[in-house]
């Protein structure tokens, strides 16, 4: 047998992603690591988001970690409080809470003669690997209207949802149709006193029923586990082989999706002056795919308004539109998205010879398959640029990542190497490879959205949900500087 070394490994999120690489961490027997955590609790996006209607829409088998199944799943997509829970008790399982330091930013990672020496606001430690489970949009974005400040009313972001303020007796505006504006008017529609949703640009909705399951199929799958996984495996296929295929190459996974999202708005919508205002003028899936079951039946409750003109400014009463309109409000959301392009961000991190990433990615973010940034050795990222996003369920991406980086890490400790990054060159080259495959993905249709870079190309994985797993099976040592 030969001496493992000890490997000091610092994790920064305590959110889907960083729980998962705790636990690969835990399985392979390391105990020395630590999680910072900026909030005082486990979750990162589920524990942010909490807005009225928050439903995760990748099916619930998937949504789980694989070595983790969950039988009590509520309904065929996981409600936001029940993801929240899910992450909190699997922390609680593996006793993970113990290695995260809550209420803990991390303010620098600085790479200095061989190791990572983090700085947070109480102190500072120094680990051999640095993993960052910072998510993708964890950062809100506020839009920039002139009044804002005047609004006399209360406001704030989806992500910082305010429960103190009693809704049903409000007239409410939504700024924002995205995912996550259409889910709050497809909750509260009909609900509350008046609903003033402001749509810049119209959307598709992908027609995704939401059935619960009955107590007899979770009594099922809670007897015989086996059920569980088979049923992760089946809704695996489904969400790789037809939501994962459609966006990035034509086929019949595209036309379908596409079809059923035209189909949807004809069916649903009879009023053609309401039907024409939420026509989308660019193709199903250029933006993030919306998927929904109720939001067009919400949006012709009586009290719901869709106010397609631009929006001039915000008055103390109310948002005025660019016809002079004032759409009187008690309250006025932000459901206006993230900034996609944060990372670990705002968080210094300096690499070899003092170059931070923030000047690495001076032309946006970019990483040798995801993970790695040439200049930062011994440091991974889960979630990090061209992750395959939008169109997948995160955790399986999670999962594979963090077994790479397990990959490294046991490396170290079997003293084989004592540090590793990836070459600028295999880096450019693989970035190379993923700008030729963009031409044939519908993110590049002719929309504006947060997946689109600097360059105008969009910020992530262009192949296969397979083709990722397969890139993270086997490192390629010859793409690494390693010593
Ligand atoms: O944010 P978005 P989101 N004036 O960036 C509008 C995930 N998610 O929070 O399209 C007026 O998509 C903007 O208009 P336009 C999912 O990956 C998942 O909704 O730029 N409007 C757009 O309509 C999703 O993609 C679930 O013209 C302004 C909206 O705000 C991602 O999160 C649920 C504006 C922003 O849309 C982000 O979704 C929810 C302005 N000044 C979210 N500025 C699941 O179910 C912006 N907008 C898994």
């Amino acid at each position: 047998m030969t001496e493992q070394r000890p490997v000091k490994v610092a994790i920064i999120g305590a959110g889907m992603s960083g729980l998962c690489m705790a636990i690969k961490l835990q399985d392979a027997g390391i105990d020395s690591y630590t999680i910072f955590e900026k909030a005082e609790d486990v979750g990162g996006t589920w524990r942010d988001n909490t807005y009225p209607g928050l439903t995760c829409d990748i099916p619930s088998r998937y949504f789980s970690y694989s070595f983790r199944p969950n039988p009590n799943w509520s309904h065929l997509l996981p409600e936001g409080p029940e993801i929240q829970a899910y992450f909190q008790q699997v922390a609680d399982e593996r006793g993970i809470r113990g290695h995260i330091k809550f209420g803990t930013e991390v303010i620098s990672a600085r790479y200095d003669d061989g190791h990572w020496r983090l700085t947070t606001a109480q102190d500072e430690e120094t680990f051999d690997v640095l993993v960052t489970a910072t998510g993708v949009l964890r950062v809100p974005r506020y839009p920039d209207i002139p009044g804002q400040a005047d609004f006399a009313g209360p406001v704030f972001h989806s992500a910082r949802w305010d429960h103190s303020i009693r809704l049903a007796d409000k007239r409410i505006g939504v700024i924002g149709t995205g995912s996550t504006g259409i889910q709050i008017v497809a909750a509260l529609g009909g609900k509350v006193n008046k609903l003033a949703m402001f749509q810049r640009t119209a959307q598709w909705v992908f027609p995704m029923p939401n059935p619960r399951y009955s107590p007899v199929v979770r009594a099922t799958l809670t007897r015989w586990p086996v059920m569980n996984r088979l049923s992760y495996r089946f809704w695996g296929l489904i969400v790789r082989h037809f939501f994962g295929r459609a966006p990035i190459r034509p086929g019949v996974q595209r036309r379908v999706v596409q079809a059923l999202c035209r189909w949807n708005l004809r069916r649903s919508v009879r009023d053609p002056q309401l039907r024409a205002k939420l026509t989308p003028r660019d193709q199903p899936m250029c933006k993030r795919q919306v998927m929904a079951w109720d939001f067009y039946r919400s949006v012709q409750q009586p009290g719901v308004e869709v106010v397609t003109e631009a929006i001039d400014h915000i008055e103390p009463l109310g948002v005025v539109t660019a016809d002079g309109v004032l759409h009187e409000l008690d309250l006025l959301v932000y459901a206006t998205g993230f900034d996609a392009r944060a990372y670990v961000r705002p968080l210094t991190v300096i690499g070899e010879g003092a170059v931070t990433l923030e000047d690495a990615w001076a032309d946006g973010p970019v990483a040798y398959r995801s993970v790695a940034v040439p200049g930062f050795p011994n440091m991974f990222m889960l979630m990090g640029p061209h992750s395959p996003i939008g169109n997948q369920s995160l955790i399986p991406v999670a999962e594979d990542q963090a077994d790479y980086v397990m990959w490294w890490i046991n490396q170290i400790r079997e003293g084989h190497i004592v540090s590793a990054a990836p070459t600028a060159l295999a880096t450019r080259d693989y970035n190379d490879s993923m700008k030729s495959a963009m031409p044939q993905t519908i993110w590049v249709s002719g929309c504006s959205s947060w997946y689109l870079g600097k360059d105008g190309l969009p910020e992530l994985f262009p192949w296969t949900p397979e083709r990722h797993r397969e890139l993270l099976r086997t490192p390629v040592l010859a793409d690494f500087d390693v010593r």
